[in-house]
């Protein structure tokens, strides 16, 4: 039976959500067999018994799984025969650390960025919700947000430096190959490539070449999501 994944919704089919990209690479990664369900954010409470406010959300069997994370501890300790995560106890609290960094640093950063891109693609019908609630969150218009980017691209790479220093010495956060980790991070820069045709990244950055690594595993499910144009 194929696990559910409960998968934000856009115009056009575009899944853009970071969280979401978390547990879909998590799944491919585990090799399982999965099926995603397009959600809206009008929708996400009517998931199952109408208890989550937020995806991603699984369903594996009879057991409802919300929270990106965990989702990935479900997942490790649910099929521990399939390939880790996590790598080891250690590389788990490591991960929480990139998780933090990236919830706290990075996402933030991006969001000022692309906040109103993101507008022009959720679906009609979520398009009060969507910019009341961030409206609310940031005291002014997604307009007013986004405006003045190209002054503030520059602050986004000086936060991402550590990342760029470590993928000028490994391919991938994991080392050899990625673990979840990688796809906290995957998931932060996939967002504006689905949601924004702002760049974020410069063509010879190391992260461009391991987000282009990051693209291609798995059979290619990141890249399978067009980029906006
Ligand atoms: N801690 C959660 C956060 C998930 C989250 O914030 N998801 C967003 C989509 S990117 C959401 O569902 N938002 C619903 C809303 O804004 O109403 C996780 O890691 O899965």
């Amino acid at each position: 039976l194929a696990i559910i994944l409960y998968d934000l919704v856009g115009a056009d089919d575009r899944r853009f959500s970071p969280f979401c990209w978390r547990a879909r690479m998590a799944l491919a990664h585990k090799g399982l067999d999965f099926e995603t369900r397009p959600t809206r954010f009008t929708e996400i409470g009517r998931i199952a018994d109408g208890s989550q406010n937020r995806v991603p959300v699984i369903e594996d069997g009879a057991q409802m799984v919300a929270d990106s994370w965990t989702i990935a501890e479900h997942l490790e300790t649910a099929y521990p025969q399939r390939p880790s995560l996590f790598g080891d106890t250690g590389g788990k609290h490591l991960a929480r650390f990139v998780k933090h960094w990236v919830e706290a640093i990075v996402q933030p950063a991006i969001i000022t960025l692309v906040v109103k891109d993101v507008y022009d693609r959720v679906l009609p019908e979520d398009k009060d919700y969507f910019r009341r609630s961030r409206e609310g969150r940031f005291g002014k218009s997604l307009e007013d947000v986004q405006s003045g980017r190209d002054e503030r691209r520059a602050a986004l790479s000086r936060a991402l430096t550590p990342l760029r220093l470590l993928l000028q010495e490994q391919p991938f956060i994991g080392g050899e190959g990625p673990l979840f980790a990688d796809y906290i991070t995957f998931g932060a820069l996939q967002w504006p490539r689905v949601a924004s045709p702002f760049r974020l990244v410069n063509d010879d950055d190391p992260i461009a070449a391991w987000f282009e690594r990051c693209l291609d595993l798995h059979g290619g499910v990141g890249r399978a999501m067009p980029a906006a144009a």
